[in-house]
């Protein structure tokens, strides 16, 4: 026997029996891409960021446990999406191929099986938290030609094969075999020629790019020149300053929110004297300010690279909620993404006169979609997911004991001060070094408090105190750097910061969650 043959159900004639599995397997995927495929044209076309496929993978995210969210971010990094889209791609195959040998059994339990595959995808779209009747319309459109061609396309490859008896086993040839692979290939064109215009539209969704690229040139944005003396520029380093492109990503959101600045307005509401609401120019208007911050996830293992400096301009929040006159005993702000994502932070640390702001500029540009155009929010000295949010439309002020925000609802504490942290970033772990003086050198933070004393041990030896860079506030991370007479063996350095208020790092080992990892940055390096 062969691959090509199936077994044969009971009652079926044995020529069914004796058909291949896979025309109908391709038919079923096809049928489905070429659904899918539609519905991302319609998407693109009506601006809208739900199709059915970013819909089921944003649910997807909401609902998995925190326990393999956090392993995704452990195992594949900020290529997390990539992940699961790959996934999710090769679940929808094997779901095609399935309904696909069905359909060619049963026909109309197959195409059942599609329908209700698509009802789950309008569901998904129906659960968003921004989605509206017209999000559904790209889901139906897609059934619309998926269920038709479905039918179709299955009847092509299940048309009874002519015998060819000079083959060594029976296959499908002659006429319906090539009419089943034209009809196959016109439909895979096509699945192909709608996604790739379906992403032509996508990429221009609702003009945002334009919007952004409006904005540069309206707004006066600073040029990004590094403050001197805080770059220690040692080889092999991070830059003090993160380049917007390789500023880390973290958010829920499969398809970026997409919103104009244009169409852009913050409510703030709750526990106020008076309600406000901004527009973009509002905003603008309240005066900009320049200010260089760290930002850091509170995911960031010991030594990880979730974490990243740059130039923020924007409105200081304290402005704006002095506008609305928080209630005297309110103490928190719960602040809400266009896309329903939620962050509580404490009133007081909006308020203490640091530069907690609704950010609009990064690194001189205007804020990249990904990182929340057209505002987000960024408050020095707390982790992003309990204050920066991204996308931001909607601030509550409230309290604690009335709310929960979208992370502590997932095993992550309610507050989230950042903990005083170093990195060492040379010489990487496992690097072969040569003997002589070496520069060990990295970062240390603990934002808002600032850096006193970096120390460095080899070895369990006598800790060393490293030089320091200068920096701009307490608000950034502080380079530093420290000479190493480095002899041949195998050797463990260790770092460990001092922060302005006395804190000294601690070498307790703890995970991120729930409220950041602790431990020193440990490097182990062969010096030959
Ligand atoms: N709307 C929205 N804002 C968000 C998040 C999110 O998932 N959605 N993630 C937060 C987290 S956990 C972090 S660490 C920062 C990351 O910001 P960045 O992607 O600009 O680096 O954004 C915060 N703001
Ligand atoms: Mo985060």
């Amino acid at each position: 026997m062969t691959d090509s043959v199936t077994a044969a159900e009971p009652g079926t004639s044995p020529s069914a029996s004796r058909r291949p599995w896979w025309p109908p397997a391709l038919a079923g995927v096809l049928a489905l891409a070429l659904g899918l495929a539609v519905a991302e044209v319609i998407a693109g076309a009506l601006g809208r960021a739900e199709t059915p496929v970013v819909a089921v993978g944003e649910e997807f995210i909401d609902l998995t446990p925190s326990w393999l969210k956090d392993l995704a971010i452990d195992l594949f990094g900020t290529n997390d999406k990539t992940a699961l889209l790959v996934g999710m791609a090769v679940v929808l195959v094997a779901l095609g191929a399935a309904i696909g040998v069905l359909t060619a059994r049963r026909r109309t339990a197959g195409i059942a099986a599609a329908a209700a595959l698509l009802g789950v995808a309008a569901l998904a779209v129906w659960s968003r938290p921004d989605s509206t009747g017209a999000d559904l319309v790209p889901t139906i459109a897609a059934g619309v030609v998926a269920l038709p061609v479905l039918s179709w396309l299955v009847g092509k490859a299940a048309q009874p094969p002519t015998v060819d008896d000079a083959q060594p086993a029976p296959r499908l040839t002659g006429p319906s075999r090539r009419s089943f692979l034209t009809a196959a290939g016109v439909t895979a064109g096509l699945a192909a020629a709608g996604g790739l215009i379906g992403r032509a539209l996508g990429a221009r969704r609702l003009g945002v790019e334009e919007s952004r690229d409006d904005l540069a040139a309206s707004i006066d944005l600073p040029r990004p020149d590094v403050p001197s003396g805080v770059d220690l520029v040692v080889d092999g380093a991070q830059p003090w300053r993160t380049p917007t492109q390789d500023f880390y990503r973290i958010d829920t959101a499969l398809s970026v929110p997409l919103v104009r600045a244009e169409d852009w307005s913050l409510r703030v509401h709750g526990m106020v004297e008076n309600e406000v609401e901004l527009d973009y120019q509002g905003l603008v208007d309240l005066g900009l300010v320049d200010r260089w911050l760290t930002l850091n996830c509170v995911s960031n293992e010991v030594g990880g690279n979730l974490i990243g400096n740059a130039l923020w301009t924007g409105v200081p929040i304290a402005d704006v909620l002095a506008l609305a006159v928080p209630a005297a005993d309110a103490d928190a702000v719960l602040s809400r993404s266009q896309d329903g994502w939620t962050a509580g932070t404490p009133l007081d640390v909006l308020t203490d006169g640091r530069d907690a702001l609704f950010a609009l500029g990064m690194n001189g540009g205007p804020l990249p979609v990904e990182h929340g155009f057209p505002v987000r929010m960024i408050v020095p000295g707390l982790y992003g997911y309990v204050s920066a949010t991204k996308w931001v439309v909607e601030l509550e002020v409230s309290r604690f004991d009335d709310f929960e925000a979208y992370w502590t609802t997932r095993g992550w504490a309610e507050r989230g001060p950042v903990k005083v942290a170093s990195r060492i970033d040379v010489p990487r772990g496992s690097a072969d070094v040569e003997a002589g003086t070496v520069a060990v050198a990295g970062v240390a933070w603990a934002q808002h408090r600032g850096i006193a004393a970096v120390q460095v041990r080899v070895d369990d030896g006598d800790w060393a105190d490293a030089r320091l860079a200068d920096v701009p506030s307490s608000d950034t991370w502080r380079q530093w750097v420290w000479d190493w007479d480095a002899e041949p063996g195998e050797h463990r350095l260790q770092v460990r910061a001092v922060t302005a208020d006395g804190e000294v790092q601690t070498g307790d080992e703890a995970q991120p969650v729930p409220d950041g990892a602790t431990g020193w940055h440990t490097v182990t390096v062969d010096v030959g």
